[in-house]
């Protein structure tokens, strides 16, 4: 099972050791065939070489990405030769057999590494290369299949020696087939990183048409707002954590906050856009002057303008920090309008990491500006929240309508418990319920006047939620309204809000224990109104 090596084809990008290989390969008589650049090397040493354009009859061509891939290349390296068939044929042909095979493929993984744009990574992946490694490789027991340059030296030995071994052969097989799958496994990681999603990319028919149960229309279409070219990305200073590397990618066609205009201060980080863009949904909200104050995509703050109040955003923003003012410390503020001085000269007081506002007043911005970290960013004008959310899964995407109230409107809601709601209070159930859209869930929010002076959130049970809300509120629990995200499953949490003296409770109804639920508020002589409607967030 030693095959002689008559005739080798080299073609490696890496040229290192190249010369010592073809000059020891020339010494023994071996017939060297090349492509072009590594052609050339050899001819420059004084080697004889013959070109794979002349073996081919057929030039290189389009810049190189048509060498080898020929069948006077690819049957010399798969013809089985143990096979009187096959030498026949390949002498029918005029074919003359390859025994020996070095390739290396074109830098794919360093060229990524260097930063290179797209076009270059693409060009840098290797067709031919990879093509004749593995004909090769399965024709081990006619043909050895060089990768490595380290291989060159026993090789070379075994040429001497008369042939390789079949053991040597399948040793280098088996790392060929290694070397390509490793190849091949960058160039599919990279691809899969880039996240180039085209406009008219269709979910799978599967995705489409009604659901049975809801008669919801599936989204069957990746959403248009996530159209990104891989031009469009910013390299983050790191992620979530100093040791995760991350980008931004911007939407060609997006009118969000990756879209906004930083007017000053630092950098913005990964937690600061997750930030902004929670800040901004929960503002955006409200029709009314609104301001939002996020800390770990959760609200510790969220008020509407005082009816009466001579600077609407201003008062907006004391009322959202008045709720926390703990928490609103280094947090993220979105305003709906314009930041006046006023709001201004109170966030100057307070270490903030982000104002994000449709505009600010020339003079606000001159009193924030001389905060020097302090981030400022203008949404785009035609700003809008988008109309679909994406969630990342492994293995896939979750996509989805995004979260719109449809029973904002209390003309909608049912009376359950007590009295009916005064119009203050109506207006705070309503603010309540709005607000609590913003808190991850399990949301308890409670509010008065407009500002929310309790906020549980994230808590994996409604009660716990309960507890927090009325424990940030304090003294302010009482005669507040509540708004649950959810149901109630059972009467326990609710009867934490009621023991804290809440005044009404708005929230969606539709659990089996509603009746216990409802019982409870009755019994404590509460207001209670049923909207119909869930708002997870998570
Ligand atoms: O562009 S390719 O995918 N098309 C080919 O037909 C081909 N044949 C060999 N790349 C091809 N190669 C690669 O060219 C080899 O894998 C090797 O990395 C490189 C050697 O080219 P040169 O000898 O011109 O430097």
């Amino acid at each position: 099972d030693v095959v002689p090596v008559r005739r080798a084809l080299i073609s490696v990008s890496d040229k290192s050791g190249l010369l010592e290989l073809a000059g020891a390969l020339a010494d023994s008589g071996v017939e060297l065939v090349s492509t072009g650049s590594t052609a050339q090397t050899i001819r420059d040493a004084g080697y004889a070489v013959t070109d794979v354009a002349s073996v081919t009859g057929f030039p290189e061509s389009l810049d190189g990405r048509v060498k080898t891939l020929h069948p006077a290349v690819h049957a010399g390296l798969l013809a089985d030769l143990r096979l009187a068939s096959h030498e026949q044929q390949l002498a029918d042909l005029g074919i003359a057999p390859f025994e020996l095979v070095v390739v290396n493929l074109y830098p794919f993984v360093e060229t990524v590494a260097s930063g290179a744009d797209t076009a270059t990574v693409v060009e840098n992946v290797d067709i031919g290369g990879p093509a004749m490694v593995r004909a090769s490789a399965k024709n081990h027991p006619n043909v050895a299949i060089v990768v490595s340059p380290s291989s060159y030296a026993e090789v070379v030995e075994a040429v001497r020696a008369g042939g390789t071994t079949l053991e040597l052969r399948k040793r280098l097989a088996a790392q060929a087939f290694g070397h390509t799958a490793a190849y091949d496994t960058a160039v599919a990681s990279y691809f899969a990183s880039e996240v180039v999603v085209p406009t008219d990319t269709a979910a799978p028919s599967s995705a489409s048409g009604p659901s049975t149960d809801t008669g919801l229309e599936a989204p069957s279409a990746f959403p248009e707002h996530l159209t990104f070219s891989a031009d469009h990305a910013t390299t983050l200073r790191y992620g979530e954590n100093a040791h995760q590397a991350a980008a931004l990618y911007t939407s060609t066609s997006g009118t969000g906050i990756a879209q906004a205009t930083q007017l000053h201060g630092k950098e913005m980080s990964y937690n600061n856009y997750v930030d902004a863009d929670a800040a901004v949904r929960a503002a955006y909200d409200f029709t009314e002057p609104a301001v939002a104050i996020i800390k770990h995509a959760n609200p510790c703050g969220i008020a509407v303008a005082a009816p009466d109040a001579g600077d609407p955003i201003a008062s907006a923003h004391a009322a959202a920090h008045a709720c926390d003012p703990l928490s609103a410390f280094g947090g993220v503020i979105a305003a709906n309008r314009t930041v006046t001085r006023g709001m201004a000269e109170t966030i100057a007081d307070i270490f903030t990491e982000v104002v994000v506002a449709p505009a600010f007043d020339p003079d606000a911005l001159e009193v924030l500006s001389r905060k020097k970290n302090i981030r400022l960013l203008t949404l785009p004008g035609d700003f809008a929240l988008a109309a679909q959310e994406v969630k990342q899964i492994s293995g896939g995407f979750l996509v989805q309508d995004a979260d719109r109230f449809t029973t904002f409107d209390q003309s909608s809601w049912t009376l359950v418990s007590g009295e009916p709601a005064d119009e203050q209070t109506l207006a705070d159930l309503a603010f309540a319920w709005k607000a609590s859209r913003a808190v991850k869930s399990n949301a308890i929010l409670l509010a008065n006047q407009g500002a929310s002076v309790g906020v549980g959130m994230g808590q994996v049970n409604r009660v716990d939620s309960c507890h927090l809300a009325v424990n940030r509120a304090g003294d302010r629990a009482a005669g507040s309204v509540a708004a649950s995200d959810a149901f109630f499953p059972f009467a326990d949490g609710l009867q934490v809000l009621l023991d804290a003296g809440v005044r009404a409770v708005a929230q969606p109804g539709g659990s089996l224990r509603d009746d216990e639920v409802i019982q409870a508020a009755t019994a404590a002589g509460v207001t209670m109104y049923l909207t119909g409607e869930r708002h997870f967030f998570h």
